[in-house]
């Protein structure tokens, strides 16, 4: 453990200090942020109002919209002198969110990235290859200062140029690596072709995140590589990657609470959930100092655990990302998330974890067609074999998630690969409504 006297506090007193944490931050955005003031007032609390960590409940949720409404810096709560560092996600429709830090932001940043990384069992000797992309993105810089603060040895690559990806593992004897899940597996297709056995090399561990992927993704990354992968996860406006990670046990992600307060809420009334049921994360940060939001609305889906985990972490544990408000699917009538399509594609094992889901219109029914790509070997075989298994993927799709869709299954790279963020879905239906 990276920091083990935090990462193992009791709960009492990890909620004592979650409560006095929260306390601090309720007073210095009602004061620095005109927003919140306003926000605050109208829904009758003052800063003394706040006392212990369960009066977060009292407080209102923060959207995205807000940020969006507040572009660039109106949510900041340091003066812009304070802020050393402005990050921003591209977003795929609207306006950039743009997110600030100070140096104290930073240096807890690379604290709990370093938790992070500690989970995975990365010490000063290890040599860690940053493949998230480096610039506005959280991703790169994210994990650059964790591991630095660690002590590794940062190879500060970034995201892109699988070749040079693949020299640099293999004559750097890299062990610790860091990018997208879809990358890694770009990666491991790279070195077959280049004829280096990446099993082979001295990688160990990936901390792999910034997109939804399922277990059985997992494993597909776990046996191609020889390797341990580490779901890590964050988002940029409550810190970047570092807000939860999972640990060696591979059970659920500990979110740092020290740092966040994480409440699961039902998307639809905005009630708060008890722990075991499944809803929308939603994050207060209690020691941010340039942007600290309240009850940010993620629109990520998952579940709190709150009993021991063996590892000795005494902070929460959430369930690896089960999909986004944002990105369900509704296939007639049918709710359906991508990595639910991920899971039965990668069970059925002879179709390689590389897919894409294409949603269409066919008149007033919602149409989905799954391309996947299968082997050189099954795609060159007898006609027969493929509709062999096209009818299975459409039979356990139908079983599992109980949608119809039509199966294409494609040659080996057909599906363009992604060096960042992988895009899964394609929505024609869009058109129409727009
Ligand atoms: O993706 C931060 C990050 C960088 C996390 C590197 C992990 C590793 P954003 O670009 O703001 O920040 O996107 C945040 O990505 O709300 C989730 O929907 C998704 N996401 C991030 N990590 C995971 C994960 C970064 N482990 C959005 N599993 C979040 C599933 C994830 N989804």
């Amino acid at each position: 453990m990276w920091n083990r006297e935090i990462e193992t506090l009791p709960r009492a007193e990890l909620e004592r200090i979650q409560s006095e944490r929260l306390r601090k931050t309720v007073e210095r955005v009602y004061h620095n942020v005109p927003f919140y003031r306003q926000k605050l007032d109208q829904a009758g609390i003052k800063p003394e109002d706040i006392k212990s960590v369960k009066d977060v409940q009292k407080l209102p949720y923060t959207t995205k919209q807000d940020l969006r409404d507040n572009y660039p810096f109106g949510l900041f709560a340091a003066p812009q002198d304070e802020v050393v560092r402005i990050h921003a996600s591209s977003g795929t429709t609207g306006k950039m969110t743009v997110v600030g830090y100070t140096k104290n932001d930073i240096a807890t940043w690379a604290e709990v990235m370093a938790r992070t990384m500690g989970s995975g069992g990365v010490t000063r000797k290890d040599i860690i290859q940053i493949a998230y992309g480096y610039g506005l993105f959280t991703g790169g810089l994210g994990a650059h200062y964790g591991a630095e603060r660690i002590g590794a040895s940062v190879i500060p690559i970034s995201g892109g140029n699988t070749k040079r990806q693949l020299q640099i593992m293999k004559d750097f004897g890299t062990t610790a690596v860091a990018c997208t899940p879809s990358y890694i597996l770009y990666m491991a297709e790279g070195a077959e072709e280049e004829g280096i056995n990446i099993k082979d090399l001295p990688l160990r561990v990936g901390f792999f995140g910034a997109e939804p992927w399922s277990d059985n993704m997992r494993k597909e990354i776990e046996a191609k590589l020889n390797i341990k992968a580490i779901d890590i996860y964050g988002l940029s406006e409550i810190m970047g990657p570092g807000v939860s990670s999972e640990c060696w046990e591979q059970n659920g992600l500990h979110v740092w609470e020290d740092h966040f307060i994480v409440e699961v809420i039902d998307p639809a009334t905005g009630e708060v959930l008890p722990y075991g049921e499944k809803g929308e994360l939603v994050f207060t940060c209690i020691t941010k100092e340039a942007l600290p939001l309240l009850r940010y609305r993620t629109r990520d889906i998952s579940i709190l655990y709150n009993d021991l985990c063996p590892c000795g972490r005494t902070h929460m544990r959430m369930n690896r990302v089960m999909g986004r408000t944002d990105d369900m699917l509704i296939i007639r009538g049918v709710n359906v998330f991508p990595s639910q399509i991920e899971s039965v594609l990668l069970d059925i094992g002879e179709t390689e974890p590389h897919y894409q889901l294409i949603v269409d219109r066919d008149g007033n029914l919602d149409d989905l067609e799954i391309w996947v790509e299968v082997s050189e070997r099954l795609f060159s075989d007898q006609v027969k074999k493929l509709e062999e298994v096209e009818g299975k993927i459409r039979r356990e799709i139908q079983s599992t998630l109980g949608i119809s869709a039509r199966i294409k299954l494609v040659e080996p790279k057909t599906i363009a690969r992604s060096e960042g963020k992988a895009k899964r879905v394609i929505d024609r239906r869009d058109v129409y409504t727009n």
